[in-house]
């Protein structure tokens, strides 16, 4: 009995060692056929007292997949590459259209509408986590997001010039 107790003290150290991100509604664009990349979006909760970072991801239906941000260039939204996500502790990022996303980039296939597709997420301590991720049809929600954006600099002009 007493070394049942020790092994499982043992595996609750070993778990919290293990920094415990927990990701919540996954899901990856539906892309038309034709279309070669798409993106995955999720929010990703470090419930750790210590800060983490996804550094990597992969699934098997892209030839790539990168961890991207998108920046406002004059009113231009463009993507790029960054190195990681940081997952400050007990804080929740969101990665969503029109910002952070893991863009997959060479798909070996179509995404149609629920199906089901695996993604791997790594961190920066060295674990990492196998999902399986719905595939989501998501470009009238993307369309609204623009036009929210738009109205928002054009308040924020008119009050700084007030
Ligand atoms: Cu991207």
């Amino acid at each position: 009995m007493k070394k049942l107790i020790t092994l499982i003290a043992a595996l609750t150290l070993s778990a919290s060692a293990v920094a415990e991100v927990v990701v919540d509604h996954p899901y990856a664009r539906a892309v038309p056929p034709g279309q070669t990349n798409s993106a995955a979006f999720m929010s990703l909760t470090n419930d750790s007292n210590d800060e983490v970072a996804l550094v990597a991801a992969s699934t098997s239906i892209a030839k790539v997949v990168e961890l991207h941000t998108h920046t406002h260039d004059n009113g231009v939204m463009k993507m790029r590459q960054i190195p990681r996500i940081t997952l400050p502790a007990h804080q929740t990022v969101e990665l969503q259209p029109g910002g952070l996303h893991i863009m997959l980039i060479g798909l070996k296939r179509n995404l149609v509408k629920d199906e089901m597709i695996d993604l791997t997420l790594t961190y920066n301590d060295g674990h990492s986590e196998q999902l399986t991720i719905p595939v989501t049809d998501i470009m009238a929600g993307m369309n609204h997001k623009k036009m929210d954006h738009s109205q928002m600099n054009h308040k924020m002009k008119n009050h700084s010039s007030e």
